[in-house]
Formats: structure tokens, sequence, C-alpha cells
């Protein structure tokens, strides 16, 4: 299948998998580039240097490109983006905030940068700042969100931007692939339904938390302070909610959810971990290889979309 995203990244299907803190190191990133699809490595807060261990060991796994995701909210950006840069990548996806002043070093290197946005005005800015596309994510995609959902902010982002579109957030299987070009997208970004790939080193305990989830199982918590995170419902969502609704502030917040993640995901602690994922949850009910879920996706979209080329 061709599509702007396609060629803009040299790969044969246009599904791109999320940058998922923890979760998106180079085992899962490689198998969806073998699989062809853009495999992405998360960096989250990892040291630049952890980083460049990831990408190589990514590469030798897979000669397929490979992407690596850039968490803006963390201070050591700049240094994640010149290891990026250094190791040759093509590739970077950002997410929870600007990367604006980032852009002028990948520009110069040849990397193509594809922001995630939460808004049509944040897509325009991406756009004149020179992004290659934006990854228009809906309130249903997990982790750290915004406030649209993906059915009205993808129409609205492709209309209001000239460079391809790749829709996010509640996008699990090859009908959500094909909603989404319908709404003007050239591509998708998958997070939850990779989360339970077989090549995902995901603890099992998590795995089997979003197999089983139910379609109304997530939960926003930190809407109040600005830090909204989407996650599985249990003990860790339930006593965030409860110490936000009692005025805690960021700082005790922050201390209860210290390496939540790296708990639920590394640890399987389902009781004390975030268990971040998406409102998709409900529809990923089995795992299988990053080969058969993109082959599955294709073949349903495929119909679907009346096998356009
Ligand atoms: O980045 C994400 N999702 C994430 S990052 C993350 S790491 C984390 N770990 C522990 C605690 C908290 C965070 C977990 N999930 N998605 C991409 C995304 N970006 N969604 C929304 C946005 C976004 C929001 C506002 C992008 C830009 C933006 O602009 C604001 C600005 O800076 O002007």
């Amino acid at each position: 299948m061709k599509t702007r995203i396609t060629e803009l990244l040299g790969i044969e299907y246009p599904i791109i998998q999320g940058g998922m803190a923890w979760v998106a190191e180079h085992h899962l990133a490689a198998a969806v580039s073998q699989a062809g699809g853009l495999g992405v490595i998360a960096a989250a807060s990892a040291p630049a240097e952890v980083v460049r261990s990831e990408i190589r060991k990514a590469r030798e796994l897979t000669d397929k490109p490979i992407g690596v995701n850039i968490m803006l909210m963390n201070p050591n950006a700049p240094e994640v983006a010149k290891v990026v840069v250094e190791e040759g990548v093509k590739v970077v996806t950002t997410g929870a905030g600007n990367p604006a002043k980032l852009m002028k070093g990948f520009k110069e290197a040849g990397v193509k940068v594809m922001p995630v946005v939460a808004s049509v005005a944040m897509a325009k800015l991406m756009e004149r700042s020179g992004a290659d596309a934006v990854i228009a994510e809906g309130m249903e995609a997990g982790g750290h969100i915004g406030q649209t959902t993906t059915m009205c902010l993808v129409p609205q982002v492709a209309d209001g931007v000239k460079i391809p579109v790749i829709a996010a957030g509640g996008i699990g299987d090859g009908r959500g692939f094909a909603a989404a070009f319908m709404l003007g997208a050239q591509g998708v970004q998958m997070g939850t339904r990779f989360l339970v790939a077989r090549e995902s080193i995901v603890h099992e305990n998590f795995k089997e938390k979003v197999v089983k989830a139910k379609d109304i199982d997530t939960e926003i918590t930190g809407t109040g302070n600005g830090h909204p995170i989407r996650q599985i419902r249990n003990h860790m969502s339930r006593e965030y909610l409860r110490l936000e609704k009692a005025g805690a502030g960021l700082e005790e917040l922050e201390t209860l959810t210290l390496g939540s993640l790296r708990r639920a995901v590394m640890e399987g602690d389902v009781v004390n971990g975030t268990l971040m994922a998406g409102q998709i949850a409900g529809l990923v009910n089995k795992q299988q290889s990053c080969k058969e879920m993109i082959e599955e996706i294709m073949e349903e979209a495929g119909k679907l979309l009346g096998n356009r080329q």
C-alpha cells in the first residue's frame, strides 16, 4: 500500500508504532519495522547513551528503517536528539511538547520529524516549523493525552495542514485503520495493540490486564494538574484520583507515581504500577506477533478501503 507516509518513510505499510515509555525498546521496534511498519524506540526519560545502545541493538535485528520517539518533558531531550543524529536515525516522533527548538538540527541532518499533536493550532505550528508530517492523537490514546477525540481531531487537522497526517488514539484493527483514512489520514499510529505483541518485553501481568480490559476500563488521572494520563483502572489510579480530589499537590502525586510505569511494565505490578493504555484495550483481546498483527490489519483494511493502491 502506497501513501504519502509510506513514501516519506520508505516503509511497506503506513503503520507507526507508538513511542511508549519503557515498552518501546529495541525488540518491539525491530519487530514492527521487520514486519513492514515503522518501529519506534521510546527515549522517554532514558539517558542519551542508553538510547544509543537501543538504536544499535535494534539495528542488529533489522536493516529496515527505525524511528526514535523523543519525550519533550525530558530535560535531556536535546542530548537525545544529538545521539539520534549521530547514529544516523532518519525518523523522529516527538510527544508531550513542542519540538521547534530541535527542528533545525534534525532538518540539517536530513531527519524526518513527525510531532504528536493534540490540536489544530499545534499542527499548524509544527508545519510552519518544518515538520514532515504530524501525528494527530485523540484522547482515546493511552498515557499523556490531549482533550479532543480522534474522530474530531483528525479531519480538522487534515483540513488545517498540507503535510500528511497520521491518526492516533483508539486505533487497533483494520476498521480503525480504514476509518482513519476516511477522516483524511495517510497513516496510523498504534500503541496499545503493539504493547501485547509477542515481541514486546512488557510483563505478562500487564499484557493480561490489557487483553482482559473492557471498553470502560481506563480512566484519566491528573486532569486537574496539567498531567492527564490515561491508564487501566487499578489501585494506583484510584489512589491517585482519591488524593487529587482531596486537594493533594503535584509533588505528593508525583511521589506516589514515581517509578510506577516501570513497576507495571518490568515487574508486572498491576496493583501499585501505572497501567498506561488506550481505550482500545477493550478491543485488544489476543497476543500475536507484530507481523501477524500488521498482516491482519492490512488485510481487513484493504477489503474495507477497496484495495486502493
Ligand atoms: O507523549 C505522549 N504520551 C505519553 S508521554 C509519557 S511519559 C510519562 N511517563 C510518566 C508520567 C508522565 C509521562 C506517557 N505518555 N503522547 C503524545 C502526546 N503529545 N499526546 C499529547 C501530546 C501533546 C500535548 C501538548 C503534544 C503537544 C502539546 O503541546 C503543548 C505545548 O507544549 O505547546
